[in-house]
């Protein structure tokens, strides 16, 4: 599949079609932990037909209510709206709303969408180079006002595994191959994409592991993937490749890591590096020994940032869709939780 297609896939809610068609219904925002403004002011410019109303003061009569947009809401607000016909995530992972044990029995949609896709794939690709051409070494290098240039193994040398193959790691995936990496994929199902080795499944992640120099993890937070990066399998990682080192870059959920085991790989040499976007607390507690750690790199959870200049817009068109009898997109699968 060429990265034009993956566009395509994504590109169900860009399809041109203006939003705000469907007669008026009433909208919840519930959003915790993002500044709610920016997405009500872009609903209310885009759907004014639409009655929106905003947690946790005007949310009027509940009954009222058919469709909520939420962030982080808090465990079993959503079951007070006894007439919701689907509810709407507005980050790609929607783990947070799984986790609350009375969510009703509605459809629940994810972000799909080209603009935070291709974020992600930035900040892969980003990250990737950083270690592949020894940015950090630069740096220190620089502070020092040392100039010496090191070996630089080509891209085609060196082996970058995505950790899941879904919407975010089939576009860095594709991405990382056309700038020259060697790109192996694993998942939970098996698929054959162009260009890239794939693996899957339990038997899949050892061989997968090993021969991941650079290992990328857009895995979404499940009890299944629960602590996955762990010692034992960041021990895994190939250190005898072009880069004679192994690095990991986290920007799936901070369920998926164990930092004590990150620290623990970083001090004896099995990771020579470790970029991280997601921590099982956050904000990342300041006195969490990885801020200081000089292999770490940390981003405050902004690999790809939800905006609501155009994600919005891709909610209201699901709106439109499942007001005209039709059923919405990119939802969840309750019983894998992703
Ligand atoms: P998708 O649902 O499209 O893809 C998930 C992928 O993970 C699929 O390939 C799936 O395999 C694979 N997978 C799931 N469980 C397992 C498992 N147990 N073993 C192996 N593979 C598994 O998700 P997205 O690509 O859209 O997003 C991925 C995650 O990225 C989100 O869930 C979210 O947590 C995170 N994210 C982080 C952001 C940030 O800013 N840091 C922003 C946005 C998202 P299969 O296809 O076979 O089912
Ligand atoms: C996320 C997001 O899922 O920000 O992390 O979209």
């Amino acid at each position: 599949m060429s990265l034009g297609s993956v566009q395509q896939r994504q590109g169900t809610h860009r399809t041109g079609r203006g939003c705000g068609t469907s007669a008026m219904a009433s909208i919840l925002l519930a959003i915790m932990g993002w500044d709610p403004k920016g997405w009500e002011q872009r609903f209310r410019t885009l759907a004014p037909q639409h009655d929106l109303r905003v947690w946790p003061d005007g949310i009027g009569d509940t009954a009222d209510i058919r469709y909520a947009c939420v962030w982080k809401p808090p465990a079993g607000l959503l079951a007070g709206f006894p007439n919701l016909r689907a509810i709407f995530s507005l980050g790609a992972g929607a783990d947070d709303l799984m986790a609350d044990p009375k969510l009703p029995d509605v459809p629940v949609v994810r972000v799909v969408d080209s603009d935070l896709t291709m974020r992600m794939t930035e900040y892969a690709v980003l990250h990737v180079l950083m270690y592949h051409r020894r940015q950090r070494l630069y740096d220190a290098q620089q502070r020092e006002r040392v100039w010496l240039e090191h070996s630089q193994p080509a891209a085609s040398d060196v082996m970058v595994g995505i950790m899941g193959l879904g919407v975010l790691g089939t576009s860095a995936a594709f991405m990382l191959h056309r700038i020259g990496f060697k790109v192996s994929g694993f998942s939970r199902t098996p698929k054959t994409l162009p260009g890239i080795e794939t693996f899957h499944g339990e038997f899949g992640l050892d061989p997968f592991l090993r021969r991941s120099e650079i290992l990328v993890c857009l895995l979404p937070a499940t009890p299944a993937t629960q602590g996955i990066l762990n010692l034992d399998r960041l021990r895994r990682l190939k250190r005898n490749g072009a880069l004679k080192a192994a690095y990991l870059i986290n920007a799936g959920r901070g369920s998926l890591q164990v930092d004590a085991d990150i620290l623990a790989a970083l001090e004896e040499g099995s990771l020579a590096g470790a970029t991280l976007d997601v921590f099982p607390t956050e904000p990342l507690p300041p006195e969490n020994p990885l801020w200081q750690h000089p292999k770490v790199t940390i981003t405050p959870h902004n690999a790809a940032q939800a905006v609501p200049q155009t994600l919005a817009m891709s909610v209201l068109q699901q709106i439109d869709r499942i007001e005209g009898g039709q059923a919405p997109e990119n939802t969840i699968n309750r019983t894998i939780g992703y």
